[in-house]
């Protein structure tokens, strides 16, 4: 199921369903394993994996350590013989408004090469079980590549789509170029991932069809590295951090 699943490719359904999925992630306890994310077995025969992304202050911005406990949490599942598949949530304001900028913004072109920066980033997308993200709110940048990354997307009327990395002198690292491309067509995803606008659940829906992935993902990665050897991927995020216009130089 799950390989059917992915080879569909993205499916974006508005769902009236979603808002009771959030009431019941809310009441979810990490168990103390986590520090931010929750993790949970749903469902009657608690058979259904859930996983909620909790860092309500930052919109669920994506942390290196955010993103090593969901890795942890999926690998659980994956050996749970009682799960048959797995919801992944944020809240009603953000799924995830990106990587974590206050994290990237002193990173260096050598600790991100080098250190093979957001290598184990894209954990769901290997995982046999089926996966689905349930989006609300902001699923901007790092965001929108994680709910991309899951086998099914069910978006919620306030679901927004993006990937304004542009905006911060960067560029999409984690398969976002290639995903939105087979999720939304060529001619939207290059108009956003240029303009950094964003789209609605329902214009994405509207937008879908399928190309394929491949090589472009490892290319993009590189690129993505590449802009941290920029003075203005620098000035973008430190920007976004002091809260200010960026005053890009083109260099
Ligand atoms: N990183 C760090 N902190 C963030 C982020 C983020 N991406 N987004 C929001 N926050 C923080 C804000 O700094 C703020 O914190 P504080 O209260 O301490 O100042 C808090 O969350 C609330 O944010 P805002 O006050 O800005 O809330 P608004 O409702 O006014 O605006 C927005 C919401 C529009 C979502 C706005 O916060 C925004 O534009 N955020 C940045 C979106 C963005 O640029 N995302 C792309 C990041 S780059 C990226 O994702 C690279 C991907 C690499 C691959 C990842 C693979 C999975």
């Amino acid at each position: 199921m799950a390989l059917l699943c992915r080879s569909t490719g993205l499916l974006l359904k508005h769902s009236k369903l979603l808002p009771s999925a959030f009431a019941a992630t809310r009441q979810c306890s990490s168990g103390g394993q986590y520090q931010y994310i929750l993790v949970d077995k749903k469902g009657e025969k608690k058979n259904v994996g859930f996983i909620q992304l909790n860092r309500p202050k930052a919109l669920n911005a994506l942390c290196d350590g955010l993103m090593l406990e969901v890795g942890r949490a999926l690998d659980a599942f994956e050996a749970d013989s009682e799960v048959g598949a797995i919801v992944v949530t944020g809240s009603e304001k953000a799924f995830a408004a990106g990587a974590d900028i206050k994290e990237m913004q002193n990173r260096t072109f050598q600790e991100c090469y080098g250190g093979n920066f957001l290598a184990h980033w894209n954990r769901v997308s290997t995982v046999k079980k089926p996966v689905i993200a349930a989006v609300n709110g902001f699923a901007l940048g790092g965001g929108c590549e994680f709910a991309m990354m899951c086998d099914i997307i069910y978006a919620g009327e306030k679901a927004q789509f993006g990937q304004p990395e542009i905006l911060l002198g960067t560029i999409p690292g984690a398969g976002g170029t290639q995903r939105l491309t087979r999720a939304v067509g060529k001619s939207l995803a290059m108009e956003m991932v240029l303009t950094g606008d964003r789209i609605s659940a329902q214009e994405a829906k509207q937008s879908a069809f399928e190309l394929t992935l491949a090589e472009g993902s490892r290319l993009e990665k590189r690129l993505f590295h590449a802009t941290f050897a920029t003075e203005d991927r620098k000035e973008g995020m430190t920007a976004f951090v002091e809260k200010r216009k960026a005053a890009f130089q083109d260099n």
